[in-house]
């Protein structure tokens, strides 16, 4: 059986436990492929990663290779082709004495985490090794991960497929469709409020989506305001951040990369910008992307996009400048 090593870092925590499985059970990498699973937690809780791996090995899949816990990125690093980054300090924290609330104080506590993780990886991982960071603030974490990585074949992605998905259920229930009825969804720029979701380019039987709704009041207030506010609707119906849709995108994220995308959809993550639709280069940005067929990911190019677009998009763009701004000693 061929085998691909895949390093999880917050394994122990609550979209780690929804991830683990599917990534070991076949369905995400093949059930031709053994998955060696390299679990990474801090010090203070690594040894509940023996439950995770005990629970795993009692699934009884064929294709869970060896599951080994770790307490250090370097250790865990070595050979690696895929790195799912879902740790990171949350905002509300007490460290020192002093809650975590500002932003940037946020940038700088993960920024430290995400340096270390950059190095070890650009260092230790497959030279094609690809890169998912889940954890927030997701895009500039995986901009300084992938400036310290100083690796330039490997590939470093931030999530949006959870805003992606979302976005898609929301156009499934306003149209009474299916989900698998709506392809070509881009979320442009920031995991975060500011994230642009694109009903324009997205495509419902082959017709524009916004065309299709033919309802620009529900797509400018409710349509966005529902999708850019879904992480905070989940916390405070559940008491808890979303965990089970959050490793099912991850899942998708990955599955996108592991095959040529078909020639009616593209997918949504955010990559290192070349300056495409204006966007400045140098920041980790929501794009639409394609696979081709050697594994390469590109960025969809001519995409039209309306003066309401652009505003939205400068909007993103410059609260990922600004969050740079605030890690710029960290770069
Ligand atoms: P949890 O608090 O349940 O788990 C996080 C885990 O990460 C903890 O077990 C913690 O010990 C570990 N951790 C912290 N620093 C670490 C480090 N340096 N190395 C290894 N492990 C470390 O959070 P969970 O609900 O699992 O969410 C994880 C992250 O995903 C959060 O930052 C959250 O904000 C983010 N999210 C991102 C989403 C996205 O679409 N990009 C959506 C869902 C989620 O909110």
């Amino acid at each position: 059986m061929k085998e691909v090593n895949v390093l999880v870092t917050g394994a122990a925590g609550q979209i780690g436990y929804a991830l683990l499985t599917r990534l070991v059970s076949g369905e995400t990498f093949g059930t031709d492929i053994k998955v060696n699973l390299n679990l990474v937690e801090v010090p203070q809780v690594v040894s509940r990663l023996e439950g995770a791996r005990m629970e795993l090995e009692d699934c009884g899949f064929n294709t869970l290779g060896t599951v080994k816990n770790y307490s250090d990125i370097n250790e865990a690093s070595g050979d690696i082709d895929w790195a799912l980054l879902v740790g990171s300090i949350p905002r509300g924290i007490t460290i020192n004495g002093k809650k975590i609330e500002e932003r940037a104080d946020l940038l700088k506590i993960n920024g430290g985490i995400f340096t270390e993780q950059g190095k070890a990886l650009g260092e230790n991982a497959k030279s094609d090794a690809k890169i998912l960071v889940v954890g927030n603030p997701a895009n500039t974490n995986a901009l300084i991960g992938y400036t310290h990585g100083k690796n330039s074949s490997q590939t470093w992605m931030a999530m949006t497929a959870l805003d992606a998905n979302r976005a898609k259920a929301q156009v499934a229930n306003k149209c009474d469709l299916s989900i698998s009825d709506i392809k070509k969804m881009t979320i442009w720029g920031n995991h975060s409020p500011t994230m642009y979701p694109d009903l324009d380019n997205a495509e419902i039987k082959g017709e524009s989506a916004s065309g299709w709704i033919n309802d620009q009041s529900w797509i400018e207030s409710d349509f966005l305001r529902i999708v850019q506010q879904r992480g905070k609707a989940i916390i405070d119906a559940r008491g808890a951040s979303s965990a089970t849709s959050a490793a099912n995108a991850a899942i998708d994220t990955v599955k996108a990369t592991l095959s040529e995308t078909a020639a009616d959809d593209w997918f949504s993550a955010a990559i290192i910008s070349d300056g495409s639709y204006g966007v400045p280069e140098g920041i980790i940005f929501g794009f639409p992307l394609r696979t081709d067929t050697t594994g390469k990911i590109s960025i969809v190019q001519d995409l039209p996009l309306s003066d309401y677009a652009k505003e939205k998009i400068k909007i993103t763009t410059d609260e990922l400048l600004e969050e740079k701004g605030d890690i710029r000693e960290l770069l």
